[in-house]
């Protein structure tokens, strides 16, 4: 599985995260939130960015004004993947559970939300994928839609402010079956209820992949008017190229036999 990383860099911590990060990183380093995505295309419609609660993540040292938070699996993949200086070396600074850092302002690259997007819980993250963060496009991916809507309804619950999970859904793809709000339309044709109708989900996912892929069109940003299968490799191109994105491949025969 060859995803794109992408770099968020931290404008703002949480006072939880504040805490445990007291003395550990150096003045001035710039930390990113890592997610990997399969549609580097879709990142101007960014409006949030996932983690799960309950998982483990580290804050590793990859120069020595650079620090990304995602899994301990992806940073040792990572580290056999020429992303940190030395060979296998994945130094971890810090230890942060995805609860210490729920409400952490960050920059997203590309994002129409110039002020930045809030890191907000998502239950359905797995450790075992990626590197267990995840950026989030409600327009054109029915998880994310779905998870959105769920944590606006109960933001008390969540311990989120709501408009963190309100912030303007962008149309950025249009198709013709689905319009320009792909997972939205999913989502509602489907009659998924909540983020745990993970079978539905499932088939919404599938629907919105090959719609989008084979018959979306830009309808926003540098590429806007050409098919998304072009647009795909030319904005993953612009991502790297800026220093914002890099390739991460995830060696698949461990997944698998991980994740049954
Ligand atoms: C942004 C995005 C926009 C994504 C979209 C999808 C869609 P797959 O297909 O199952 O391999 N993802 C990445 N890591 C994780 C994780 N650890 N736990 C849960 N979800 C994860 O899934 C790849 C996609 O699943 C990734 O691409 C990421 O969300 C999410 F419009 O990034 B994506 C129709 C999908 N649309």
């Amino acid at each position: 599985q060859e995803y794109t990383a992408l770099k968020l860099k931290v404008k703002e911590w949480p006072e939880s995260a504040q805490k445990i990060l007291e003395g550990k990183l150096p003045q001035g380093a710039n930390v990113y939130f890592v997610p990997a995505t399969l549609r580097p295309e879709t990142m101007y419609g960014q409006t949030c960015c996932f983690v799960g609660p309950k998982i483990k993540y580290g804050v590793f040292k990859v120069s020595e004004e650079e620090f990304f938070v995602l899994s301990e699996r992806a940073a040792r993949n990572m580290s056999f993947q020429g992303i940190f200086p030395s060979w296998g070396v994945y130094p971890q600074v810090a230890q942060l559970l995805g609860a210490d850092v729920i409400g952490t302002l960050v920059n997203a690259p590309l994002s129409v939300h110039k002020d930045g997007v809030r890191i907000l819980p998502m239950e359905t993250v797995k450790d075992t994928k990626g590197t267990a963060v995840v950026t989030s496009v409600p327009s054109d991916s029915p998880d994310d839609y779905a998870t959105v809507l769920d944590l606006a309804k109960k933001a008390d619950y969540y311990k989120i402010k709501q408009e963190w999970a309100e912030l303007e859904m962008v149309p950025i793809i249009d198709t013709p079956t689905y319009g320009n709000l792909t997972a939205k339309a999913l989502v509602e044709e489907l009659k998924i209820q909540s983020p745990k109708d993970t079978k539905k989900l499932e088939e919404a996912k599938e629907k919105a992949y090959k719609e989008g892929f084979y018959k979306g069109t830009m309808i926003y940003g540098s590429f806007a008017g050409k098919p998304v299968e072009q647009a795909k490799g030319l904005v993953r191109q612009q991502l790297l190229d800026d220093g914002l994105a890099f390739n991460y491949a995830e060696p698949d025969g461990l997944v698998i036999s991980r994740s049954g």
